[in-house]
């Protein structure tokens, strides 16, 4: 739980989550009570609303440098490299994805870091997992370096948890679609491009197949997900690092369906890449009724509610003229 004195160091905050997970937390526990970090320079909401270090979680002298300046009691350790850009340097998403991890784990022990958020993902199941309604405790056998990374990060968690007493929670995340930050090289990407190029050009090609069917969410559950999750009971709680949450699954065919009902005109075509191979071997659906269970889970948004959503905030932006997209 945290207190309202307890400082908070967000890793990544300049990515998809982290840049909407800010300003959330700020909200809450004060602006500058939230610590923003990236490798990168983020856009100026972030820099101007509070502190910002910038910082590499791989160089674990620095990172212990942040935690004692601001005395950080709280993580939420969103820096990462996602699927698809992780096939293209598994490497780097190792050294990332798992030092970094272990450097944010090693430095809360010993500076007395209480709790640590860090996300898992869908991608931690494989071609041998049920791939329907799949289950909390199953078979993960992952088939990208990035799912091998949350793989061994949700175990190295637990085994804080286990060993030094240490509160590290995360979720497994499924495709998470929003309209601030773009997603940087993940597979479920193409959920969020498709509503900006349908805005923008009226037509999308799509890298997945259309019948490729993934488990996803919209952001404002994203953010639901990670509060409610870092407030529950701690006794409360059997899983630790892994738990599974989803709030609605569709294909990408469905997905351009449901922007039609808006903009009749939106045409799109489907030309496979490799994420098609990624997205074959993830699960069509997760069962989440652990996270029910366990700490109150419950979505707010289903595929009609975000589209209308999505459509209607991106559609204003586009017609200020400040609708910011590098088709990739
Ligand atoms: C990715 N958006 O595509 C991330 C996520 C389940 C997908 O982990 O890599």
């Amino acid at each position: 739980m945290t207190s309202e004195a307890d400082t908070i160091l967000v890793t990544g905050a300049a990515g998809q989550i982290g840049s909407e997970l800010v300003p959330a937390l700020r909200n809450i526990f004060g602006p500058g009570k939230v610590i923003a970090s990236d490798i990168i320079q983020p856009e100026k909401q972030l820099t101007e609303t509070g502190p910002f270090e910038k910082l590499d979680v791989t160089n674990r002298q620095a990172l212990g440098q942040v935690i004692s300046k601001y005395h950080i009691k709280v993580i939420y350790h969103l820096a990462a490299i996602l699927s698809a850009n992780g096939e293209k340097n598994p490497q780097k998403a190792w050294d990332v994805n798992i030092n970094g991890f272990y450097n944010v784990l090693e430095a809360s022990r010993e500076l007395g870091v209480k709790q640590i958020f860090c996300p898992s993902s869908i991608a931690v199941f494989g071609p041998l997992t049920p791939r329907i309604k799949t289950p909390q405790d199953t078979i993960l056998s992952p088939t990208t370096m990035y799912g091998v990374t949350k793989v061994a990060g949700e175990n190295l968690g637990d085994y804080y948890v286990r060993k030094y007493g240490l509160d590290v929670r995360g979720c497994r995340f499924p495709g998470i679609i929003s309209h601030e930050a773009l997603p940087g090289g993940g597979t479920t990407d193409y959920a969020v491009a498709i509503f900006y190029e349908a805005v923008i050009y009226n037509k999308y090609t799509c890298f997945l197949k259309p019948e490729t069917r993934l488990p996803m969410m919209y952001m404002p559950d994203c953010l639901k997900s990670i509060i409610t999750l870092m407030e529950a009971d701690f006794a409360r709680l059997q899983h630790h690092s892994n738990f599974n949450v989803t709030a609605m699954s569709f294909s990408a065919e469905e997905l351009a369906a449901e922007i039609k009902k808006h903009l009749p005109e939106f045409e799109i075509k489907y030309e496979p890449d490799f994420r098609q191979t990624i997205a074959d071997s993830w699960p069509e659906s997760i069962d989440d009724s652990a996270a029910r269970k366990e700490w109150g889970w419950q979505p707010d948004y289903d595929l009609g509610r975000m589209t209308e959503d999505m459509l209607r905030i991106l559609k204003e932006r586009h017609r200020l003229g400040k609708l910011n997209y590098d088709k990739k």
